[in-house]
């Protein structure tokens, strides 16, 4: 009965965990899945979670279905972070927001809403993009194409050829852009290049879908969201989604949102209704623990600026051990120029080795990448840090 079903060949994020974890090499590395772990090599629990846990826990209550759009905190935590709190277009009621099932489930939400409503649309993603975006619109039955991103000859922008190819493209025709810590790249546009883009999609009118995944481990909260607020300032309409997954290291829960942004208060209520009924039939309501969660963090002050606290502090020691990085491969092989490391931002750095190279990591070093090359820097401490760059500087030299 099942012969015909074809054989699921694994994915190529989640399919190395499982291999790393099978691995019994003790001084095994994943710098694989984006993931942060802390200088030590742990997840880190934030404190401001760990109180919000409490507060959970201390009030232990009934386990109601929430509603389909998830919690009213929830949603007003991703409106306020991704737009700003006191945004004009929030009090004006121009935003759609529903709490999802992580980033992923966001993305999914809004694929299948675009599959609906603009039935036409193609959706075209950074060549190259996080591959999980691919499969989601696919899986929704929207077209896929790609725009020219990353210059795999310079390890810079194809800015111009990018801006070029958004002006052939056709009326509501969807541009996924990732707002900041482009994944996997790590290579980010600038505020101009940004205004660029947006005059580019509003002259042609495009939809714009924002996927900010990494909010606070770029520059800062605000910076991070410069491409979403600039495009509301222009009024354009716009999707964002966005993932707590790394932000408030809530992996396992699954919280994200989905908000879309509409010229008018009655289109914004349509958008809304639409965007439950398509919750209802999909998955019926989000689960609530994460939820709880988030709404605490998100929306009482003090546990708000601890948790930004702690963002930073991440995203510092990301840092650190870019330069780090940098550094120790610099010494190890002075004829290669290794700025890209220290000029890509958020968790990941596209490094440039070859599958083969990739792949030796792996099998002499135990040291798990992506196989296109991308590297999550927030798996280096200063414990494995020597440790992976002499390896990497071993298999780029031979
Ligand atoms: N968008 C982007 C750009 C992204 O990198 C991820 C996860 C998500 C959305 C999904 O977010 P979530 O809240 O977990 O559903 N990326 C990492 C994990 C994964 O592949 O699932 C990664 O690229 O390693």
């Amino acid at each position: 009965m099942f012969e015909r079903i074809d054989y699921y060949a694994g994915d190529p994020i989640l399919g190395l965990v499982e291999k790393f974890l099978a691995d019994e090499n003790p001084n095994k590395i994943n710098l694989g899945i984006g993931i942060y772990y802390d200088e030590n090599g742990v997840m880190p629990v934030l404190d401001c979670v760990k109180t919000a846990e409490k507060r959970i826990a201390d009030s232990i209550s009934a386990r109601p279905y929430l509603p389909m759009a998830g919690l009213p905190g929830h949603r007003k935590g991703c409106q306020d972070l991704l737009f700003g709190k006191d945004a004009q277009v929030l009090k004006d009621g121009l935003v759609a927001t529903i709490a999802t099932i992580g980033g992923s489930g966001a993305l999914k939400i809004g694929a299948e809403f675009i599959n609906e409503w603009f039935p036409q649309s193609k959706c075209y993603v950074s060549d190259p993009t996080w591959g999980n975006h691919i499969a989601i619109f696919e899986g929704s039955d929207v077209e896929v194409g790609k725009y020219p991103y990353y210059d795999t000859a310079t390890g810079g922008l194809r800015f111009d050829e990018m801006i070029a190819f958004f002006a052939t493209l056709n009326k509501d025709d969807v541009i996924l852009l990732h707002p900041c810590c482009h994944n996997p790249t790590g290579l980010d546009l600038t505020h101009a290049q940004w205004d660029t883009v947006l005059n580019v999609i509003q002259e042609h009118e495009l939809i714009p879908f924002m996927d900010i995944a990494y909010q606070g481990f770029g520059e800062d909260m605000d910076s991070d969201a410069y491409a979403i607020r600039k495009a509301v300032d222009m009024g354009l309409p716009l999707f964002v989604s966005n993932s707590f997954s790394k932000n408030l290291s809530l992996y396992g829960e699954r919280v994200g949102g989905l908000s879309v942004v509409c010229p008018t208060t009655d289109e914004a209520e349509r958008v809304f209704g639409q965007l439950n009924s398509m919750v209802r039939r999909i998955y019926s309501s989000p689960p609530s623990h994460g939820g709880h969660v988030v709404d605490i963090v998100m929306n009482d002050a003090a546990l708000h600026e601890q948790w930004i606290g702690e963002v930073y502090a991440m995203r510092d020691r990301i840092k650190a051990m870019r330069l780090k990085l940098k550094s120790v491969l610099e010494a190890k092989i002075p004829n290669r120029n290794f700025d890209y490391i220290t000029r890509q931002n958020g968790m990941f750095s596209f490094t440039g080795l070859t599958p083969e190279q990739v792949e030796r990591l792996k099998s002499e070093y135990s040291i798990y990448m992506i196989s296109n090359s991308r590297m999550c820097v927030a798996g280096l401490n200063t414990n494995n840090i020597d440790y992976v760059a002499n390896a990497m500087a071993d298999v780029l030299k031979d």
